[in-house]
């Protein structure tokens, strides 16, 4: 029996193997008509689904912002997903791994808006005047499909690999951060395993919040006020184990911290 794929029942199977935490096959191996405006009508009807059970939106994610997670997912153009607040964990709340499939997690640089943002023609300086504050994030993404294997419409749809996030407490005014010197130390259990500054992220974080402005302006979307911006992981992914205890050091953004048990 062949599987009749559209934006419904590729919605549905998203969220269902979330919810089941099971892996799928790329969908794109068997709808290989999905192309990256179906695969955002995709993405937009999981979010109706997160809606109707009671979610509200939060704020976007972009995702694939920097070379490091290019080059590890092997797709080159960045990605804008929705976060809601059923992602948030709160800092100090240990993350549950068997809640999640195969989660990672990475170090992002976090805005939160004052003011709307609605492009198009925004650019990173026009961007950063709609900053309210710039924060410390970890990203726990947890992609439906195995192994993380997807081509750039799978991911898409799959709402960027949303997981959960955990944004750090300190709360910096954008004046005065040269944020593209901004620099990142990822630890996991004591010990360094990656190393960026926020240039790594589209050359400037704020190039990325511009980049969702305008993309996410094509779609009908404004950025707004009170909206929370994950702006990509800077390094390559972590894979999460039981007991670990994951710390993103920032120089004037504070620290993040997440324990996984
Ligand atoms: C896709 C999600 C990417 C980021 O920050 O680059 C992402 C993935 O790597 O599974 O969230
Ligand atoms: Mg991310």
């Amino acid at each position: 029996m062949t599987y009749k794929w559209n934006v419904s029942s590729a919605a549905h199977t998203l969220i269902d193997a979330e919810n089941r935490r099971q892996e799928l096959g790329k969908i794109t191996d068997e709808w290989p008509e999905l192309d990256l405006d179906v695969a955002y009508q995709v993405q937009d009807e999981t979010l109706a689904r997160r809606l109707m059970r009671g979610e509200h939106v939060t704020g976007v994610k972009l995702g694939l912002t920097s070379r490091a997670k290019q080059e590890r997912m092997g797709i080159s153009s960045p990605l804008t997903a929705w976060l809601t607040d059923a992602m948030t964990l709160a800092e100090g709340v240990p993350l549950q791994l068997d809640s999640l499939i195969h989660p990672r997690v990475e170090p992002e640089i976090v805005f939160v808006l004052g003011e709307a943002i609605e492009g198009p023609g925004i650019t990173a300086a026009v961007a950063l005047q709609a900053v309210r504050s710039v924060h410390a994030g970890l990203e726990v993404i947890d992609s439906r499909y195995r192994d993380f294997d997807f081509r750039l419409p799978d991911v898409v749809a799959d709402n960027a690999s949303s997981g959960r996030i955990v944004t750090g407490g300190l709360s910096v005014a954008p004046a005065g951060l040269d944020l593209a010197l901004e620099p990142c130390v990822l630890h996991v259990n004591g010990e360094v395993v990656h190393t960026a500054t926020g240039a790594a992220v589209q050359g400037h974080p704020a190039e990325a919040l511009a980049l969702a402005a305008n993309t996410l302006a094509a779609r009908g979307v404004a950025l707004q006020p009170g909206w929370i911006v994950y702006t990509g992981g800077l390094t390559d992914a972590v894979h999460l184990q039981a007991g670990d205890h994951v710390v993103a050091e920032f120089g004037h953004l504070g620290s993040v911290v997440m324990t996984a048990s």
